[in-house]
């Protein structure tokens, strides 16, 4: 078994500004070698799906205002189309899958969005059918939190807290939201093997929270992201630009300061991730 992280490319091209996203985005392929893994960036190139982006190719995934944000769904039209896309979280885990990578680190996972539109993230849909280890420091807070654990609970995805029986909320160590709990890599991989074991499809995703130095407070964050979707009604933000949207009025509201916190948790994922993947290795050696 070669030890094969993936990474997704959304956040480089729109989750992150620029020019920090895709320092970021090597750091973490960085973060990754030193602990002994092979980190595998998904995105698709000119209609190419790639596991495992040369530097130049995330360098310009990062920096062209061209590029597409696909999902599963949308895999097909970028390729037919010959575009640049980055992959979110569903379609990085459904092409890191065929490509039999067993894990896979993200920051945080898509859900089920508080506005009055429909929009649940295709995101919660994979997790239900493909079985990997997906890292994640929990559903975005600008979700409904507790319609989004529901959702995860209907489709049949095991989840777990990583020592916390709170759910952790990207920004937020936690919420008033309870969980299963597990205390070590060990008992994640574990669970992992049950679940090939028994031939049980979808994801085990474990959610780890932010760093506490991190987090952000409360109430700041309840402040900003009232006004961010104050803005998202005025500008008829709707579908795929949600996100992007409201995590770029975050920004800019907390002068910088989500963007320090999502660049630390999603390090801290990478690390676990990690951590997670040289234990599997070991134990199927
Ligand atoms: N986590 C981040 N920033 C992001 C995302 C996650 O820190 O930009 C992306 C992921 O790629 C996730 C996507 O799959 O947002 C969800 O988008 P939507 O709600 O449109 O499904
Ligand atoms: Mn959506």
């Amino acid at each position: 078994m070669e030890k094969i992280l993936a990474l997704e490319s959304t956040v480089i091209a729109h989750g992150l500004p620029k020019p920090i996203n895709v320092e970021v985005a090597l750091e973490l392929e960085k973060l990754a070698r030193e602990k002994g893994c092979a980190p595998k960036t998904i995105g698709i190139v000119e209609g190419e799906i790639k596991v495992g982006l040369s530097e130049e190719e995330i360098q310009k995934l990062g920096t062209r205002d061209d590029v597409l944000k696909v999902g599963v769904a949308e895999i097909p039209y970028a390729v037919a189309k010959r575009l640049w896309a980055a992959t979110t979280v569903s379609a990085t885990m459904r092409i890191a899958s065929k490509y039999g990578i067993k894990i896979f680190a993200t920051g945080g996972i898509g859900g089920v969005h508080s506005t009055q539109n429909w929009d649940v993230s295709q995101d919660l849909l994979e997790l239900s059918r493909t079985r990997m280890i997906v890292v994640s420091a929990g559903p975005k807070s600008i979700l409904d939190l507790k319609a989004t654990m529901e959702m995860l609970e209907s489709l049949e995805v095991t989840v777990v807290g990583f020592r916390t029986d709170k759910l952790p909320a990207f920004y937020l160590r936690c919420v008033d939201v309870e969980i299963k709990r597990v205390e070590t890599v060990e008992e994640i991989v574990r669970i992992f093997k049950a679940k090939e074991r028994l031939d049980l499809p979808g994801s085990l995703l474990v959610f780890n929270p932010i760093p506490e130095e991190y987090a952000i407070d409360e109430r700041d964050l309840q402040e900003w992201e009232k006004k961010a979707l104050e803005d998202l009604q005025k500008a008829k933000i709707t579908g795929k630009d949600v996100t992007p949207f409201l995590l770029a009025k975050l920004a800019e509201y907390s002068s910088g300061k989500t963007v320090e916190s999502n660049i630390a948790l999603l390090k801290n994922n990478v690390s676990l991730a990690c951590d997670i993947l040289n234990c599997l290795f070991n134990l199927e050696r």
